[in-house]
């Protein structure tokens, strides 16, 4: 796919010919100069497991149909998707260990940076976790549900499953899911468990193999399950928050830090401690002294918690850069593209590494600690204030593009706005709107962006689409991101697009919480691993109807999917019973086994299976046939 697109991020469309004018490459002129893209890779058929590949079946039948080793295209292209699972999950339960152990040293006084600051969020964690509360203050009950959390991670007894997935979904899914054997029972064992069976020699049934890859993908959604719920212990529970988004919300006259990738303890405080160093900004000749900005999904974390503008999310990190108005850039884990360390050598922002597992050449790398954290906060600061005296202002080219977004709607804030409607039963308005059709049901809009489409497009046509059909919109990390930059997340935006009825609900509902007006079409709820926020409304939902999560109308989407991170969540939400829409091929078309597995067999598995379709108008039909017909097998 070598096109030229047109952007539908103006932003984006009048920067972009300007950095190529003064020869810049950027990721979509990398992606030109891939193409052809390797075919085997893209059906998933190459093996690289062992040394004595790479192998590659022909996917024509007229060359190899075995690698050295006798796999065929099924075990092949299984071994590859779990084994990217298996990442996916590593990726977000390594962040959300860290959040844990972040947790259990706030409560033993360790950690003088942070604290609990939601703490009936950590007595409600308690209960979901089965733990008494009662008698104990607030850092026993931290240091408990810290311990607990942390044996999700070292439980040795298989037959327990992760307190995190088994509190936080219906009985009856957990039920079945355990019968199936795909219910995790120590988020680490699995990962490797996959990375084992995976290796040479090992497990080559495909539907052995896809299976564990269902048990990888729920020990993904535990990690982030888990990440989400103690995020908001330290850092606050995200409430609406009116902010903006898009490169404009960039100042000329401020030393702007952008922070990004994933994680949010540094990030965090870095927001503290901006403050007290704005004065030292403006010695530095910053008139507006200090502009902190987000990209990605430490952009989404402290955009919902902190109404930070969020600059850009994941494909277009580098045009921020390329604005020469980032003065650092500074990164934690995941989504951060290695070309930042090279842009620099051209711009003067500072590209700042933090985490001691993810560093990039040509970086500074500030090591963060929890212990340390208000220092390291601050030589952050520092360096980008330094970055700033070195501003080139004839490189200075900031895209005047930035739109109003309301964001910040965590499961709390839902039933919190729903509950001015219905204080004694918050559920019932939603459930009450669904059953008669108000709501048609909801989809949640999640993962990347990616090369292989014009970037943002999907998300915007297929959301504009839905929400005619008065479908309730949700949105996660780069997503979200799409949605806020193109102005989604605004009341205009439910004014312009939803279905009448969907527009009364949303207006009911925004002027009983005091928006003066609808809540914005598309609903913020986090970064990605903020995904989870969505099942907590959908469980809710369920228990409340009596009925398991494969039976609502819920659908996903993940229409520019593209990280590991992104097949590890869409594959648990397929496995929690949501139909979920890929807008891009999956690598996996070269083992018809496996494609009929995910997009079809796994239906009267669990419910819930992959629907590929990548034009996005199109998607959006089948989408929304998916809601028809559960609803009719409702009754609804
Ligand atoms: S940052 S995983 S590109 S959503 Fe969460 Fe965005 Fe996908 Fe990374």
């Amino acid at each position: 796919m070598n096109k030229d697109y047109k952007f539908v991020d103006q932003a984006i469309e009048e920067l972009l010919p300007k950095v190529k004018e003064a020869g810049f490459d950027t990721v979509w002129d990398r992606f030109k100069s891939m193409q052809p893209q390797c075919g085997f890779g893209e059906l998933g058929v190459c093996c690289r497991i062992c040394w004595k590949g790479p192998c590659r079946i022909d996917p024509f039948g007229n060359g190899p149909q075995r690698g050295i080793c006798g796999a065929d295209a099924h075990t092949i292209v299984a071994r590859n998707l779990i084994r990217g699972i298996a990442a996916g999950a590593a990726a977000h339960s390594d962040h959300g260990r860290h959040i844990a152990l972040t947790l259990l040293e706030v409560a033993e006084g360790h950690a003088p940076a942070y604290c609990i600051k939601d703490e009936k969020k950590l007595m409600n964690v308690a209960a979901r976790l089965g733990l008494s509360t009662e008698g104990k203050n607030v850092r026993q009950v931290a240091k408990e549900v810290a311990l607990a959390t942390l044996e999700d991670f070292s439980r040795q007894n298989s037959s327990i499953p992760c307190s995190w997935a088994r509190q936080t979904i219906t009985a009856e899914r957990a039920e079945k899911l355990t019968a199936l054997g795909v219910m995790p029972h120590n988020i680490d064992a699995v990962v490797a468990g996959i990375m084992n069976r995976t290796h040479v020699g090992c497990d080559a049934d495909p539907v052995n193999l896809l299976l564990g890859g269902l048990k990888g993908a729920l020990a993904d959604y535990t990690g982030m399950y888990l990440s989400t719920e103690l995020s908001d212990v330290i850092f606050g529970t995200p409430e609406p928050v009116i902010t903006t988004a898009n490169l404009g919300v960039l100042k000329e006259d401020a030393v702007n830090i952008a922070v990004h990738g994933h994680n949010p303890l540094l990030s965090e405080i870095i927001c503290d401690v901006a403050g007290s160093m704005d004065e030292e900004a403006r010695q530095a000749g910053a008139k507006e002294g200090i502009n902190i900005v987000g990209v990605c999904c430490t952009g989404n974390e402290v955009m919902a918690r902190r109404g930070i503008p969020l600059a850009t999310n994941y494909l277009s990190q580098e045009m921020a850069v390329l604005t020469g108005a980032v003065d650092a850039m500074v990164v934690d884990v995941q989504c951060i593209m290695p070309s930042l360390g090279v842009l620099q050598e051209c711009y003067h922002t500072q590209l700042i590494t933090t985490m001691a597992t993810n560093k990039i050449p040509g970086a500074v790398h500030v090591e963060f600690t929890e212990k340390t954290a208000l220092e390291d906060a601050r030589r952050v600061v520092e360096l980008a204030i330094e970055a700033y005296k070195r501003r080139d202002k004839n490189k200075i080219n900031i895209p005047q593009y930035k739109e109003t977004a309301i964001v910040g709607f965590s499961a709390e804030a839902v039933f919190a706005a729903l509950s001015k409607l219905n204080k004694e039963d918050p559920l019932k308005p939603l459930l009450d709107n669904i059953v008669n059709g108000n709501i048609q049901g909801v989809a949640l809009f999640a993962g990347c962006s990616t090369t292989r489409v014009a970037q943002d497009h999907n998300f915007v046509t297929i959301a504009r689409e839905l929400a005619r059909h008065n479908v309730l919109l949700l949105a996660t990390g780069c997503g979200a991101g799409a949605f806020a930059k193109l102005g989604l997340m605004t009341q205009e935006a439910t004014e312009a697009y939803a279905g009448d009825s969907l527009k009364a609900v949303l207006t009911a509902v925004g002027e009983a919480a005091g928006l003066n007006g609808p809540l914005p079409l598309v609903l913020h709820m986090g970064s990605c691993v903020d995904n989870t926020r969505a099942v907590t409304v959908a469980t809710a939902l369920a228990n409340k109807l009596g009925v398991d999560l494969d039976k609502l109308p819920v659908v996903a989407s993940a229409p520019e999917a593209m990280s590991e991170k992104a097949v590890a969540i869409g594959t648990w939400a397929v496995t929690l019973g949501i139909p979920t829409h890929l807008g891009i091929i999956p690598q996996v078309t070269g083992s018809s086994l496996v494609t009929e597995v995910l997009t079809d067999k796994l239906k009267d598995l669990v419910g819930g299976y992959f629907i590929v379709e990548t034009d996005p108008l199109r998607a959006a039909g089948k989408l929304y046939e998916v809601i028809r017909e559960r609803r009719k097998a409702l009754g609804i």
